[in-house]
């Protein structure tokens, strides 16, 4: 089914921190291809070399749907979850050598052996090749420890490269992880997983050149700390590391997190309390902590990111950044100052139209863009530039 569908003005209540929503007049149209409905909270997108598409729904389902989009097979073999709030079958990526080796990474809620606790954890398995059931799992990070708690689970997996423009893979994954929401003192202690990014080989063992590898005190885990609930991350082309995270009411944030630094949750924040009140000693700098590339007040919600590499949208799209917003229900393109990099310029919104939550935004094979709208009956949305042929 194909809708036009055109940029919305901005409605005054928001109000981006640095101003820098275009006026809704410039007209940037795209077309909405829904491939997809009836997915049960869609979290995450994955696309297969054959065309078909790998898509977690949060209840603790991976399905596999047809190039056009027809559910072909609810995949077996995944472990048990603690499927409630926010928790469930979160982020699923291929690897970059899947064509040779099947094998995929997914995070979720892991319960406790016992009780109601439960915390993120990240597996690889390998999936047959009709698609049906994984094999070969393994898990391979747990997140420590595990709280009583459904909510700020993080859960994005970037598989990283070396620098440089033509980086290769370079065998370590990336994950994010949320501060569970009752444990946000933990972002700044070392000791913890809670409100951190962690690298590991993929085999699960810790890559020696780790920044607290070997520092007594603080798990060697961890890549950078004080960070709230990213549910979004990506790899620039360059093979810089980007993620964004929630803040609290206001003070969402991207940031390029960078080995053992520090960005600041709960000392430093530009948000504030849900009902109002500061947080902490209500400060938004702080020496030792590192300031956000951006920020948003209000928050957007954000969830999902991706870079767009191809021309499919012309060249004013090419390098731009996609930030999907649950809670005013757009997707976000984000002009850079450089293609790739620099500071945020600009923001547009797109498929306002649509007027659902997206959950997830990756670029495809094809070199478009597709989204995940988050409901009871979630989407698989690609997006056709407007020029496209019908
Ligand atoms: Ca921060």
């Amino acid at each position: 089914m194909l809708t036009a569908l055109g940029l919305r003005g901005i409605p005054a209540a928001i109000a981006i921190a640095s101003n820098l929503l275009a006026p809704g007049a410039q007209a940037q149209q795209v077309r909405t291809d829904i491939v997809a409905s009836g997915l049960q909270n869609p979290w995450a997108l994955a696309f297969l070399p054959d065309g078909r598409f790998l898509v977690t729904e949060r209840a603790g389902r991976l399905r596999l749907l047809a190039a056009d989009g027809k559910p072909l097979a609810t995949v077996a073999g995944l472990p048990d979850m603690a499927a409630a709030g926010q928790g469930g079958l979160l982020d699923v990526v291929t690897d970059s050598d899947f064509a040779r080796n099947r094998t995929l990474y997914f995070c979720y809620a892991e319960p406790a052996v016992t009780g109601r606790a439960n915390s993120t954890a990240l597996a690889s398995a390998s999936l047959t090749t009709d698609g049906a059931r994984l094999e070969n799992l393994k898990v391979l990070f747990s997140q420590k420890p595990k709280v009583a708690s459904s909510a700020h689970f993080g859960c994005r997996i970037v598989e990283s490269r070396t620098p440089g423009m033509h980086g290769r893979p370079d065998g370590k994954l990336f994950l994010t992880l949320g501060d569970r929401f009752s444990r946000k003192e933990d972002a700044q202690k070392l000791d913890n997983h809670h409100g951190k990014i962690v690298r590991i080989n993929k085999d699960g063992s810790v890559p020696a050149d780790n920044p607290f590898a070997g520092k007594a005190g603080a798990l060697p885990e961890i890549w950078s700390y004080g960070h709230r609930n990213g549910q979004g991350a990506t790899l620039a082309p360059d093979g810089t590391f980007w993620m964004h995270e929630h803040g609290p009411q206001g003070g969402d944030e991207i940031n390029l997190p960078r080995p053992g630094a520090n960005y600041g949750w709960p000392d430093i924040t530009y948000g504030e309390n849900y009902g109002g009140g500061k947080i902490g000693e209500g400060l938004s700098r702080k020496t030792g902590m590192e300031q956000p590339l951006h920020y948003w007040v209000p928050s957007i919600a954000p969830s999902g990111m991706a870079f767009l590499t191809s021309e499919r949208y012309g060249q004013a799209w090419l390098g731009n950044l996609f930030v999907g917003s649950l809670k005013f229900s757009y997707l976000d393109r984000i002009e850079l100052s450089a293609p790739f990099g620099g500071k945020v310029v600009r923001e547009h919104k797109l498929l306002a139209d649509v007027g659902e939550r997206i959950r997830d935004v990756r670029q495809g094979p094809d070199g478009l863009l597709y989204v995940l709208t988050d409901s009871s009956n979630g989407k698989l949305i690609r997006l056709l530039p407007q020029q496209a042929a019908k």
